[in-house]
Order: C-alpha cells, then sequence, then structure tokens
C-alpha cells in the first residue's frame, strides 16, 4: 500500500506515447469530438500504489470502501487514512484475513457496493472468489463495518453459486477464472442489488436456467430474488436477465433509474444493452448453433478467431454478440463498437451542473487491447443518450491524465469522477471550474 510514484509515473508516460500512436489508426465512433470542451478536466491521483484495484464504492463523507483483486478489501477515510479491511488468502496485514479467497486470471475479489441504509446498518457487500465450494465459485458476501472502520465483521454469504472457470481450455487468453463478471450496484430506484456475472468459457452457461453465470441477479440484501423478477419458466428466479457474456459494467439512469450494462465482446463487438426485466441478452457459444460446427471445448466465443482468416465484421456474423437469428426477441444493443473489443469494463452515469453539457450522460472505461504490444482503445467514452434510451452522441473524453485500462469509474459524493486503472492508480478527474480554479 506504499505509494510508489516513481515507477507508476514512468508507465504512465510511455501508455502515453503509445496511446498516441494508437489513435491515429483506430477507427471509431467514439473519435468525433462534441459537447463539453473536454480539455477543462483537471485530474489528481486519489490513491496509488495499489495492485489490481478493481471497484470502488463511496459514502457521503467521501469515505471509499475499495478491492484489490488479488489483496482484499480495504477503505480509505476521509483523513486519508488506509485501512485494511478483510485480506485474501496469502496476505497477513489486514485486521481480518479470509483463507477461502483467491484470486485466479480475471477472478478474485471484484465489486463492492454500500448498502442503501448504510448509515443505519453499517453493511456493505463484495463479490469475490472463494474455495468454500466444491468446485470452487464466486461468491456475494454481506459484511458489517466496525463504528471505527478498523475492521468488518458478521460474514454471510448470500451468494455462493456464481460459477468460476476452474480450468483452463483452449482458447485465446484460455486461463482459469476468465470471464468472471463481478461488478454489483444496487439500484437507487428499486433497492435491489444487481450483480453481473460471465460465461466462464463455458457454452452451456449463457442460456442455462440454473447456471448462475452470464446472468444478471437482481436480488435483495438477503440473497432472495426479487419478487417480481421475470425470467422464462424453469429460471432461477434470481435472473433479472440472461445469454450475457461477460458483463462487469452496470449503471442506473438517473432519471428513470433502468439498468444498463456493458459487456465485453469476443474479440468484436462490445455491447451496452439497456436490460428488460426477463430479457435475453442473445449470446449463445455453444457448437452447432446457427450454423457453427464444433469448436474448442465446446465453446464458440472465440471462434472464428482460431485459425480462420475471418475480417472483424465477417467474424461477428459468424458468432455475433446477439443471435437474434437464434433469438429474435433478443435485447438489442444500443451502442456496439462494430469492430475490435477493446474492454468495455465499467460504466457510470455522470451528473450535476458542473459537468455541463455532460450532465447525465454515460461515461464508459474501456480498457483497451494490445496488437503486437501496442494498446489501443485504452479510454473513456460519453455517451449521450436520447428519452427513448438510444444513443444519440459518443465523444470520447480528452482525457487529463495518460491513457490507462480503466478498469472501474465510479462518481464520487463530490460530484468528481473517480477512476481506478490497472496500473494500480484511482485517478480523482473533475471539471476545473468545479474546484474553483
Ligand atoms: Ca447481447
Amino acid at each position: 500500500m506504499t505509494p510508489t510514484s516513481i515507477p507508476a509515473r514512468q508507465s504512465r508516460s510511455i501508455s502515453a506515447a503509445l496511446a498516441i500512436v494508437a489513435t491515429t489508426a483506430l477507427v471509431s465512433p467514439a473519435m468525433a469530438q462534441s459537447g463539453m470542451n473536454t480539455t477543462n478536466l483537471e485530474e489528481s491521483i486519489h490513491l496509488e500504489g495499489l495492485t489490481d484495484p478493481w471497484d470502488m464504492a463511496f459514502l457521503d463523507d467521501g469515505t471509499m470502501f475499495f478491492t484489490e483483486k488479488c489483496e482484499g478489501l480495504s477503505v480509505l477515510m476521509p483523513t486519508g487514512e488506509v485501512n485494511e479491511l478483510l485480506g485474501m488468502t496469502g496476505t497477513d496485514s489486514y485486521a481480518t484475513t479470509a483463507d477461502d479467497l483467491f484470486c485466479e486470471g480475471q477472478a478474485g475479489m471484484n465489486g463492492v457496493a454500500v448498502d442503501p441504509d448504510f448509515a443505519e446498518n453499517r453493511q456493505i457487500y463484495v463479490f469475490s472468489t472463494s474455495n468454500l465450494s466444491e468446485p470452487q465459485t464466486n461468491r456475494v458476501m454481506r459484511l458489517t463495518v466496525a463504528d471505527d472502520f478498523s475492521g468488518v465483521s458478521d460474514r454471510t454469504d448470500i451468494v455462493t453459486d456464481i460459477p468460476y472457470k476452474v480450468a483452463a481450455s483452449d482458447h485465446p487468453f484460455g486461463g482459469p477464472g476468465a470471464h468472471n463478471g463481478g461488478r454489483i450496484r444496487f439500484s437507487p430506484g428499486d433497492g435491489f442489488l444487481y450483480v453481473t456475472t460471465g460465461d466462464n468459457h463455458n457454452g452451456e452457461v449463457p442460456q442455462s436456467p440454473t447456471m448462475m453465470g452470464s446472468k444478471i441477479l437482481r436480488i435483495d440484501t438477503d440473497g432472495n430474488a426479487a419478487a417480481d423478477n421475470n425470467p422464462p419458466e424453469g429460471f432461477d428466479q434470481r435472473t433479472y436477465t440472461y445469454g450475457h457474456r461477460n458483463v462487469q459494467g452496470i449503471a442506473f439512469h438517473p432519471e428513470n433509474n433502468t439498468p444498463i450494462i456493458m459487456e465485453h465482446g469476443p474479440w468484436h463487438s462490445d455491447e451496452i444493452t439497456v436490460l428488460e426485466n426477463g430479457g435475453n441478452g442473445g449470446w449463445d457459444p455453444r457448437p452447432n448453433m446457427a450454423g457453427r460446427g464444433d469448436c474448442p471445448d465446446n465453446y464458440c466465443g472465440y471462434m472464428p478467431n482460431q485459425g480462420v482468416g475471418m475480417n472483424r465484421f465477417e467474424r461477428a456474423a459468424f458468432m455475433p454478440m446477439t443471435d437474434f437469428e437464434t433469438y429474435p426477441d433478443a435485447m438489442p444493443p444500443i451502442w456496439t463498437n462494430n469492430g475490435w473489443s477493446q474492454g468495455t469494463s465499467s460504466g457510470t452515469f455522470i451528473t450535476g451542473d458542473q459537468w455541463g453539457d455532460w450532465d447525465g450522460n454515460l461515461l464508459v472505461g474501456i480498457m483497451g487491447i494490445g496488437f503486437g504490444g501496442t494498446p489501443i482503445g485504452q479510454r473513456i467514452d460519453v455517451i449521450e443518450l436520447g428519452p427513448d434510451l438510444s444513443v444519440v452522441d459518443v465523444t470520447e473524453m480528452t482525457l487529463p491524465m495518460p491513457s490507462a485500462r480503466f478498469r472501474s469509474l465510479v462518481q464520487g459524493p463530490d460530484g468528481a469522477l473517480y477512476a481506478a486503472v490497472d496500473s494500480g492508480e484511482i485517478y480523482r478527474m473533475a471539471p476545473k471550474d468545479m474546484d474553483g480554479n
């Protein structure tokens, strides 16, 4: 947790140089500039020296809970003090260590959320991989935070059966822990907890009525299904939507609280989708679906990237993110990059007069991917939605900081934007006027 600003600054400088090179080659609807003068943002490093920070959740006074994927859960106090609350196996500096919690690949301690009634019940929630089940699973845990924020207690695992990829398979990035989902957010509208999960490179998971990967779960704080969840007959009632690939972003519209997700595509077609209660995301990577043949390890979610000479559009037609041919009633995405998947990992609506034309817009953090060692797409997109929730405009934020792998975006209680990046920092970004400069 010791700040290591010198190495971090060196790596950021390198990333920035590469990003400038890559930008000229990137063809994307996000390149059009419009709206607020985005060069008017200023940044500061809110916290640094972290290892794979994954998510943050704030209290009104600025207290910030945060997770590190292979370390655990901590809290940054308004005083600047960091308390390490719940460590994973192998850690020894946390107030409590849970030896069942582990990380592997994309899996580990992922999302964190604060109970809407935290002031009364002091409860928070985290999503983490655990070895308490056999095979291992992802769990959502409820914790009670001590009055002085020195630790957590009363761990209750309210969801225990979110599947985790236990073994490597014959795919690109095919290691254990892949496609693990992991974002958790409370809806300010209905008060339920929404949990995003991934397909684990398992072709059977997305359309399965009982395996809880590739779903958006909608549950209460005990893990029970919301009473009005409306999945098809025979589905686990915790299912709000299904048929997703790997959802790691969810945000709620500031005016109508509609849940909207950001989802990773299979080297093409990242998607943003407005959720409908009971809806199917239309992802079905089983072999022999929609004219596809056999696929390695019975998962077509990367086909035909393996040894077949198709361009990205042919790939999108072969293995669509939303298979309308098989599922004509699938929820249509409101946005797709219709090109190389670039890692739409998180999103948040940004509100407040200080954001000018961006007040009410959706910000999407994009991690970027590398070809030949060159990262492309490490950026934040600003997406304006119309009254019908269609995409009106997409602007690429002119970053006040070097580009980076944007893992988590959260608007803080001060109205600023906080961004966790894989290189170990949590940045604060704000319009200059907002801070009186
Ligand atoms: Ca879809």
